[in-house]
């Protein structure tokens, strides 16, 4: 099966697959074994492809095209719109790294915002800290928190813990609705296309801003330093303009275009908190992760050269 700039193409029975392009058939479709193939224009190119073993569920909700299938080697998988969001296999590098950077920052979170995250991971990260006292799930796509409940409730179980409260809403208009509200934010956005884009724009980040307390943290997902260098680093100047304390870290994960996706980690007003966890977690807590530790936390800052010397230009060093 294969997607292309987001939408799935149809031609076969079930509009999954693409059979009016031979090259395409001849690389995805090759050992009559059925491939789903990411492609987008956020990665000319280049695409990624994983053995699909069963489509799970396949349908369009009213803001996008919500697809799972099981893979030959990674689990589960949960697609938007064509772009892979969680594989059972890796999501936790993903999960653990856009809430245990900015949770472990924070001295004791307990008013927590998730926007987007309807899958259920990022909540489940969020959960781990005993300080919080409430998580609330702003997602606007009902469709997909059901989904994810069916499919994939390893992430999805962490919903209905009596600690969260979940709002089907546009993210940017719960923001603005909520000044000084949140200890830690964490926007798990999919890519700048279509209904995302605005979360990348700067007017997001000022209501991220207000939204906080003052000791307040955001962490957003913020993209691929191998992808989307001039993006992040737009990005990372519109947070620098904001806040006053702003890092870019990143993450390993193969499922994901380039293996690796960063976040912008931003400090609403105390300086030079970011990079160095204040606190650490337990060994109960260390039981339950796979990629988070102190140390990786530290890591995770440290650029490689190409990408620190395109945003040297500014100070991110948290
Ligand atoms: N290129 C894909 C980026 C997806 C980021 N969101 C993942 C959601 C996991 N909770």
């Amino acid at each position: 099966m294969t997607t292309d700039d987001r939408h799935p193409q149809s031609s076969s029975s079930d509009g999954l697959y693409q059979d009016d392009d031979d090259e395409d058939k001849k690389l995805h479709n090759s050992n009559t074994s059925d491939w789903f193939t990411e492609r987008s224009v956020l990665w000319p190119g280049q695409a990624q492809s994983l053995q699909v073993e069963q489509v799970l569920f396949h349908q369009k909700s009213q803001f996008q095209d919500i697809l799972v299938f099981q893979s030959k080697t990674y689990g589960k998988v949960l697609v938007l719109d064509g772009v892979i969001q969680v594989t059972e296999r890796d999501e936790f590098a993903y999960q653990e790294m856009i809430v245990h950077l900015p949770m472990f920052s924070h001295h004791g979170p307990e008013q927590v915002l998730v926007i987007g995250g309807g899958d259920g991971g990022v909540v489940r990260e969020v959960l781990k800290h005993k300080s919080v006292r409430q998580v609330v799930l702003c997602e606007i796509d009902s469709m997909v928190v059901q989904v994810c409940k069916t499919y994939l409730p390893q992430l999805s179980a962490s919903l209905d813990d009596p600690r969260v409260k979940i709002e089907y809403l546009d993210g940017a208009e719960y923001l603005r609705n909520h000044p000084n509200t949140f200890d830690v934010i964490i926007t798990d956005s999919s890519d700048p296309v279509g209904p995302a884009d605005v979360l990348f724009q700067r007017p997001f980040y000022q209501s991220l801003h207000a939204a906080l307390k003052p000791d307040g943290i955001c962490a957003c997902q913020a993209e691929s330093m191998w992808l989307h260098m001039d993006l992040i680093r737009s990005l990372m100047e519109t947070c620098r303009s904001i806040f006053a304390s702003v890092a870019y870290a990143y993450t390993m994960i193969p499922s994901y275009p380039g293996g690796q996706i960063g976040f912008a980690i931003c400090s609403k007003s105390v300086r030079d908190c970011l990079t160095k966890p204040l606190r650490e977690p337990n060994a109960v807590t260390t039981q339950s992760l796979k990629y988070y530790c102190p140390e990786i936390h530290e890591a995770a800052f440290v650029l490689p050269l190409f990408a620190k010397r395109e945003l040297e230009k500014e100070d991110y060093s948290g």
